[in-house]
């Protein structure tokens, strides 16, 4: 392969779907990852994560030639970085994978070419990696184009998304914006939107906020609901015949790597501000346990009445429904505290999206349901809601899988 175009550092669940997609372009591209398996899994063609369609646009981009990888940076035109951004501490956010990828590439920097990070940042992050950049590298001030570009796809759907989503580019002068812009309209059908660094870091932090405070409405409901002896699901149906009403749905909690994470990195900058935001997080941390705790008061209540510990089905593992993905589940909290609280009661773990689990012992759904005397439903992933449940059942339904005439 010549010189490739694009050095994409970070090879996972955006980095690798966005190295393939732009490879499919018949551009040249070198992935970059610090996991030598990584490396070696993308180099024979295959993948090393779920997600739909991705094998394919893989395979297709290193039998073509257009796409490999290694542990090292190489000298290309454009640099992506899109590595994780975790936490350190008490939620404070931790640029620092940022920063290795950003110092393993600056002296392959050369007049001309376009930095851009992807990955989800703290305000102000852009600015830092370029004053770092132009501390080791100052005859090169002025002379690059540096910008941040947050992704917004969803996992499950992110082949689709990379190129029709509409996108937001800040760069840190309007000619770094331009050039970006420039950049991705090779790949994106969406409309780009231009603004500055700092906003467009914002915009992806606010995004999944929004969504995370708008999700804490449905669970604080569902709490009150439970208190009221109101059917929560019938409630926000009915509300949301409203034309301005639009309630999302409760659940067992709120998980995954993006809302649950991203609002905390305005929180911990801005406490004294922020204070929706972080009530959120806490109602919708607070959502899981309450699930747990109903589980126990359900299990004791059945004891006292029937003589008898009861058994039960746990439905569901995954972070949302229908997909594969375990992390950062509220579900598998859910089940890990359930299980820690009394270990040896009877219990049906289920979860349809995958065989086996390294820690729990799973039961197909269809046995769970009849053998069990509690059924907690915890992720609603579609084989549960065509599921017919006896009478006699104890049903705790944390999100809305069974089907009520009036809903
Ligand atoms: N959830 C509810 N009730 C709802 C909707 C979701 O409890 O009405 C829960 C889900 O069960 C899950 C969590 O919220 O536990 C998050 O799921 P999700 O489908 O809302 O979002 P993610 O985490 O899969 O993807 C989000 C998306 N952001 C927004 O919708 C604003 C996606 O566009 C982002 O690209 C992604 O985060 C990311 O990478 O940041």
């Amino acid at each position: 392969m010549n010189q490739p175009e694009v050095v994409m550092i970070g090879l996972g669940y955006i980095g690798l779907p966005t190295a393939a997609l732009i490879a499919q372009n018949e551009v040249n591209v070198h992935g970059v990852d610090i996991n030598p398996k990584v490396v070696e899994t993308i180099n024979k063609g295959e993948i090393h994560i779920v997600e739909p369609e991705l094998d394919s646009a893989v395979e297709t981009a290193v039998k073509n030639g257009y796409l490999r990888a290694s542990t090292k940076a190489v000298t290309a035109n454009n640099y992506l970085i899109v590595v994780p951004t975790p936490f350190k501490g008490k939620n404070e956010p931790d640029i620092s994978f940022v920063e290795a990828a950003t110092l393993g590439i600056i002296p392959l920097l050369k007049e001309g070419d376009l930095y851009i990070i992807e990955s989800t940042s703290p305000i102000g992050t852009t600015e830092k990696m370029r004053d770092l950049i132009y501390q080791k590298r100052p005859e090169l001030r002025d002379k690059l184009f540096l910008a941040y570009c947050p992704e917004r796809v969803l996992p499950g759907n992110v082949m689709y998304e990379l190129v029709h989503n509409d996108r937001v580019i800040g760069g840190i002068d309007e000619k770094s914006t331009d050039k970006a812009i420039s950049f991705y309209s090779n790949y994106v059908k969406g409309k780009l939107h231009r603004t500055n660094a700092r906003t467009a870091e914002m915009c992806k932090l606010v995004e999944n906020s929004s969504r995370d405070v708008q999700i804490a409405f449905a669970n604080e409901l569902s709490l009150i609901c439970d208190k009221a002896e109101i059917n929560v699901w019938e409630l926000i149906n009915l509300a949301n015949k409203h034309p301005r009403v639009n309630i999302l749905q409760p659940g067992c909690g709120v998980g995954g790597h993006c809302i649950a994470v991203d609002p905390y990195f305005i929180v911990s900058e801005y406490p004294m501000e922020s204070k929706i935001i972080g009530t959120a997080r806490e109602v919708n941390n607070y959502k899981s346990f309450w699930c747990a705790e109903k589980i126990q008061n359900a299990k004791l209540k059945f004891e006292l009445e029937y003589g008898r510990k009861p058994k039960v089905a746990l439905m569901g593992l995954a972070f949302k429904p229908n997909i594969d993905d375990l992390r950062e589940s509220p579900a598998k909290y859910i089940v890990n505290k359930v299980l820690q609280n009394d270990s040896n009661g009877e219990y049906f773990i289920v979860e349809p999206n995958i065989e086996e689990h390294n820690v729990f012992k799973l039961t197909n759904y269809n046995e769970a349901i009849e053998k069990a005397d509690v059924i907690a439903f915890l992720v609603a992933h579609e084989e549960f809601k065509q599921m017919k449940l006896d009478k006699d059942k104890v049903v705790l339904d944390f999100c809305g899988v069974i089907k009520n005439e009036n809903i």
